[in-house]
This record gives structure tokens, sequence and C-alpha cells, in this order.
């Protein structure tokens, strides 16, 4: 009979699942130091977001466009979450070869640390020595856990502790057992404290508190024109209000971690094919007259019925003024607005100067910008889709020839032009809700920024198109809010609507996807009516 003392402590399967979740846990631990040191960057920087963000910016349009089909705003978090679970899984399997080749942790663990930080190098707004730090802390921190989860696994203890008798003394299993959960828990909620420890210092507001200090001087729309009024017209519930609050307002763009800009360093250049280039401060920007513009802005990638559009208050300097004061050439025919992490949108010199709203918007809704809506300092284009126009965290407006440059989108398989297409949504009744006989409203919102909605109307089941009214709007650039009362009679019914806009062009039947320039079709729902 074997003496206890000398008992194999675990079986070869147990060791194999054991070394599977030390792997595991210790690329938890890599990924929660590495996310914790980075954090104490500049703008809340973070090793998994570079990687998020490198795979936004190779993976073929394609994959991305699906991405926010099928995941809306969420697409950033999904991602996240793939990174994370590929990683741990990684690690799992990292954990089983090292039972019998030592150098595979160091070695995959190395190579992940190159990865993260040849991700984090080519963020433009990430400190480089913030990146090292957390690359190499973080592989150090995921060998080390390997190592010592490993050391747990075969021997039940984590140190080699002399003592006089038999070298090793590692207990009976439910010990060993013990020990090794023990050391893998602790290291597991190490790095989970790590990850939240981490979101929490990323998004500490130092960029905040400057933006929260920022007044907005107040905008010298032309004087004798009387305050907009951005009233909702219909008492409905449940109608998109005629202005999104900020918080409500829809955000795209392919920032991973949300640029965190400083006022007292940032600059906005005005360049390319001009006579007179220059550069300007923020105080210097605000300090030009300004103008507030109610524009509905939306995104390409809004499917029929979509919320990927919004309607806000814009304050900012006339785009015309800053062009003017550089002097367009005239073979400058595009401008390009470029952002601080390298997105790029270009329309037409043609749309800056053909009298449509085109702003450098400073304020929303009677706010500096919302960091996410890129603060300090974006633009705002009525009529085109923001991917050709509205990029925020503006750094540059470079004036160049048409085909000379390609903004963010276009390789990637989107139109070179994005003019907005008329649409419009139904809002009331939601979907799938209870709806009882008698009086309801159908109602909506309807847009053809630069056109304006003259008419909108709906159908219920194969009946005649009905006009809607229309509520109040203060310009074309706006979407419009509309309604009609329905009385509902029991049973299904398909709810369907369409706009015309202010060219008495009515919007368009056919069914076409968002890419590449935008989705068309008729939005149409339907309700059931129960019997009362
Ligand atoms: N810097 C930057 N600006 C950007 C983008 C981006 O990815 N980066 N996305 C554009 C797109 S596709 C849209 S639809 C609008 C969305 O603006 P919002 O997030 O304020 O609604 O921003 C535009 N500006
Ligand atoms: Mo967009």
């Amino acid at each position: 009979m074997i003496p206890a003392s000398t008992a194999p402590t675990t079986t070869p399967r147990t060791l194999v699942r054991r070394a599977r979740v030390a792997g595991a846990v210790s690329a938890g631990v890599a990924l929660g130091v590495g996310e914790l040191v980075s954090a104490f960057g500049a703008h809340g920087q973070s090793l998994v977001g570079g990687v998020a963000n490198e795979v936004v910016d190779r993976a073929a349009g394609g994959a991305v466009r699906w991405a926010i089909d099928v995941f809306g705003t969420a697409d950033k978090a999904v991602l996240v979450l793939v990174i994370v679970a590929v990683s741990i899984a990684l690690g799992a399997w990292v954990g089983k070869l090292s039972l019998s080749r030592r150098w595979v942790g160091p070695v995959a663990f190395g190579a992940f640390g190159v990865l993260g930080m040849v991700a984090g190098l080519r963020d433009p707004l990430a400190s480089k020595t913030v990146v090292v730090v957390a690359a190499m802390s973080a592989v150090l921190a995921g060998v080390v856990t390997l190592f010592v989860l490993l050391r747990v696994a075969r021997t039940g203890h984590a140190v080699v502790v002399a003592r006089p008798g038999p070298i090793e003394r590692p207990g009976d299993a439910k010990g060993s057992r013990r020990a090794f959960f023990g050391w893998a828990g602790a290291a597991g909620a190490f790095a989970a404290t790590a990850a939240v420890a981490a979101r929490s210092l990323a998004n500490r507001t130092d960029v905040e508190a400057a933006r929260q200090l920022v007044t907005l001087p107040p905008a010298t729309t032309p004087p004798g024109e009387p305050p907009v009024s951005v009233g909702d017209s219909f008492a409905v519930d449940g109608v998109t209000p005629y202005v999104v609050p900020n918080d409500r307002f829809y955000r795209i763009d392919t920032a991973f971690v949300v640029p965190q800009v400083d006022v007292d360093t940032w600059r906005l250049r005005i360049d390319g094919l001009v006579d007179r280039p220059f550069e300007m401060d923020f105080d210097e920007l605000l300090a030009l007259s300004t103008t507030e513009e109610v524009v509905t802005l939306s995104c390409v990638s809004n499917e029929v019925g979509g919320t990927l559009v919004g309607n806000a208050r814009w304050q900012g300097v006339p785009l015309t003024a800053l062009l003017d004061r550089a002097g367009v050439q005239p073979e400058g025919t595009q401008i390009v607005g470029a952002s601080v992490d390298g997105f790029t949108a270009g329309f037409p010199t043609d749309a800056a100067y053909d009298g449509r709203t085109a702003l450098v918007a400073v304020g929303m809704n009677g706010e500096p910008l919302p960091t996410r809506h890129g603060y300090p300092a974006r633009l705002v284009v009525a009529g085109l889709y923001g991917y050709v126009s509205a990029t925020k965290w503006l750094r540059e407006i470079r004036v160049t020839r048409w085909d000379d440059v390609d903004g963010y989108w276009i390789p990637r398989g989107w139109s070179k032009e994005g003019p907005v297409k008329t649409q419009s949504r139904i809002d009331v009744p939601r979907a799938g809700a209870r709806l009882v006989p008698g009086t309801t409203p159908i109602a909506g919102v309807a847009w053809a920024p630069t056109r304006g909605i003259a008419a909108v109307e709906v159908q219920i089941d194969d009946g005649p198109w009905q006009p809607a009214q229309l509520g109040d709007t203060v310009s074309d650039d706006t979407w419009v809010q509309w309604m009609v009362p329905w009385d509902a009679t029991p049973g299904e019914h398909r709810l369907r609507v369409r706009a015309t806009d202010g060219t008495g062009a009515t919007q368009t039947s056919d069914v076409a996807p968002p890419d590449p320039d935008g989705a068309t079709g008729w939005h149409t729902r339907r309700v059931t009516v129960e019997t009362s």
C-alpha cells in the first residue's frame, strides 16, 4: 500500500483541467492588469480598446456594417466581450500546453503583450510610455499568475515549503483541490476588480470637468430673428421629441475609447488648397460669431424604421467663415474634416457654399458638445449623412481635390457622396403594443434635411393613403413630427408611412439596404387590436 504522504495529489485528467483554469485565470489577470495600468494614461486608454480599434479599422467594411446592424450602438461592447472571451479561451489552451512545455506561457503572454502594445502605439492619442508599461505589466502578471497556479495545481502549495521529512507533502486530494480553487478564485477576483477599477479610472472626468467650465457665448444668430421654438407638436406618448436630448441622441463612431481632447493644447487647422492656411485655439474659435441651427443628423447605416437619426440644436461658426478666411482655391473641390483620432470625412465644397447649414459646431442643445458627440468641435452639414460630413473631435479642415482624398468609409465600400434620403418612421403604436379598439394615434417623425417635408401619408392595411397632420419645424433642415388619429378596429393591421419632400418627390417604396448610400423603403408596422 502506498503511504498517504506520497500518494499522487491529482490524476492527470484533474491536472489538465486545473491547468486550463490556471491559464484562463492568468489571461484574465493579464487583461485586468493591462487595463488598470493603461487607465492611468491620458484619455482613458485601454489595451483591449486598442485591439478593438485595430479590429474595427482593419475589418472589412462589411463586418463592421454587420456588427452595427446586429448590435447597433452596442457593437463596441460586443467587440470587447469577444476579445476578452477569445483571450481567456486562448489562455486556457496555453495553460494546458504549459504542463509539458514551460516556455509556452512566457512566449504566449509575450506575444499577446506585443499585440496589445502595437495596437496601443497606433492609437494617436495614447501615451506611448503608458502603453509600453501597461503591456509589460500585463505580460508579467499573466506569466507569474500562471506559474503560481500551475504549481498549486501540481503540489497543492503556492510556494515550496522547506520542512523536514518528505520534500513535498501535497496532502489529500480534497485539500489540494481547495488550495487550487482558492488561489485561482483569488486571482480571478483580482482580475475582475482590476478591470472594474480600470474602467472607473478611465472614466475619471478630467475632460468632463474642463468641458463643464466652458461657457458658450450666446449665439449671434441674425439679430431680430425670434428665438427658435423647438417644442413638441403633439401630446402623443412615445413620439420622439422634436429636439432629442443629448443623453438620448444616437452615437455612432469608430472610436472605441471616446477621444478626450485637452482644449488647452487643441488647435483647429484650416489648410490644403487654400491661400492662407491658419490655426486657431478653442478660445479663438469661441470668440468668433456663432449661429444656432436645428439640424437633423442621420447615419447612413440607419435601417428603415431605425433609430440612428436625431435632431438637435447646434451652435457653431459657419464653415464658410473659416473657409473664406483661408481663401479656398478654385481646384479645392472637397472639404475633408479630420479628427484627432484619425477619422476623416469629405464632402463637396459646393455643399458648404450652396446656402445650407454647415457649421463647425461647439454647442449641442445649449451645452458645450458632449464628449461622445465631438467635444470640443465637430462639423455639422445639413442634408449629408454623418459618415461624409459630421467629423467629431475635429482637428483639421483640409481643402483637397475631389479625387485626391477619400474619407474613412469610402475605401470600405460606402458611396463617396452621401446625401440624406427622404425617410419617415412610425414611433407609435410601438412594436408589440397591446391596443384596444377606439381612437388611437399613429405618429412618428419624417425627414429630408435641406429639402424639408411637404407631406406625410399613412396607409392602414390596403386602404387609401391618408394625409397626416404635420407638426411645427423651424427649417427644412429638421425632421417633422406627424400624427394621424386612427379608429382602431379589432384584428391585425398593417400600418405604413411615406413622406414627400419639399421638391415634391415621394419617398420610394423600393427596398434597399443601408450600403452603399442609405436604406430606402416604407416603414411598416404590424399591430394587433384586441377585441375588448
Ligand atoms: N471622429 C469621428 N467622427 C465621426 C465618426 C467617427 O467614426 N469618428 N462617425 C460619423 C458618423 S458615421 C456619424 S453617423 C456621426 C454620428 O454623430 P453622433 O455620434 O454625434 O450622433 O458622426 C460622424 N463623425
Ligand atoms: Mo454614420
